[in-house]
């Protein structure tokens, strides 16, 4: 097994970076957790929901949450096939911030 630079335990920058945006987008009322119906504005994080990625189970996708699962995607080590999720600022598509995450 390798092991990537930084140590298992620090999330990729991208990681970060993402749930940024997802935040900034999705997270309406703007308290820092994800509840069901934010979620359903993407339906690649609800999804996602009922493969563990909510590890309190309250339902609601915190920001730790949600940059845990991101990161493991990215090292390739969960079982999801794919997580796609597009990514709006104000409105208007957010040139590059298509996230599409396909583990080997
Ligand atoms: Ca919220
Ligand atoms: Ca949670």
């Amino acid at each position: 097994m390798f092991q990537r630079a930084g140590g298992p335990n620090r999330p990729p920058i991208e990681s970060e970076k993402v749930a940024d945006t997802v935040f900034a987008q999705y997270d309406k009322n703007a308290d820092g957790m994800l509840n069901q119906e934010e979620l359903s504005g993407c339906p690649s994080l609800q999804d996602a929901m009922k493969y563990n990625i909510d590890k309190n189970e309250d339902h609601q996708l915190s920001r730790e949450e949600l940059v845990e699962r991101l990161s493991q995607w990215a090292n390739g080590r969960a079982g999801v096939s794919s997580f796609s999720c597009r990514v709006t600022k104000k409105g208007k598509p957010l040139a590059g911030a298509q996230v599409q995450l396909v583990p080997e």
